[in-house]
């Protein structure tokens, strides 16, 4: 059974003047459960401390960044020097580059360990990512929801349940014209681990 079952069937997400599309069951599920226990098991998981309202907190979820030797990220006002890529994660960076039709030097890991954890409000705007970046997104393991809100007029604007083995392609105006977050689920079923792929410029 293949990893990637289908030939590309993206999905254009209505987000007005963004530009958002989402492949469900790119991945297939045995595939991407597979991929949540090994990298659950693998990664070098870590607390990242980010700032809050001015305030250093523990973010509520693990995180690991990977990528190329000069691929420094800075995020909330703490600088991540790149882990280096495992073949595994290289070879998937690969497959996800190809499909989002974009490079990709980086990825940021994140593990929701249960419904509690979650992520805020943000942009993924940082000055190294470039106005318009192309940010590949993969979901392994729960099912959460993933919502956009409009950064003029702080409008919820439209929700979508990623589901594991989902692809998520954000481009163009979408960062700067949108937030988004991934808020806590009380009913979320075991742990998620989102990749999101990027293209640092350092
Ligand atoms: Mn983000």
């Amino acid at each position: 059974m293949s990893l990637f079952p289908e030939p590309a069937q993206w999905r254009r997400v209505d987000l007005p003047g963004a530009d958002v599309t989402i492949h469900p069951g790119w991945m297939n599920p045995a595939g991407a459960d597979d991929l949540l226990h090994e990298l659950t098991a693998s990664l070098p998981w870590e607390v990242h401390r980010i700032r809050i309202f001015g305030r250093m907190v523990d973010s509520p979820r693990l995180s690991a960044w990977i990528g190329d030797a000069n691929a420094t990220y800075t995020y909330s006002g703490t600088r991540f020097p790149a882990l280096p890529w495992t073949p595994a994660l290289a070879l998937l960076r690969d497959r996800v580059a190809e499909a989002c039709g974009a490079r990709f030097n980086s990825v940021l890991a994140n593990l929701y360990r249960d419904g509690t954890d979650s992520m805020g409000w943000h942009s993924d705007d940082e000055p190294e990512l470039g106005p318009h970046p192309v940010i590949g997104s993969l979901t392994l393991g729960a099912t959460r929801t993933f919502r956009f809100r409009d950064r003029a007029t702080g409008k919820h604007t439209m929700a979508l349940d990623l589901e594991s083995g989902s692809l998520l392609r954000m481009a163009g105006q979408t960062q700067s014209l949108y937030r988004h977050d991934l808020p806590r689920r009380a009913r979320a079923h075991g742990p998620r681990i989102n990749l999101t792929f990027r293209q640092i410029d350092s």
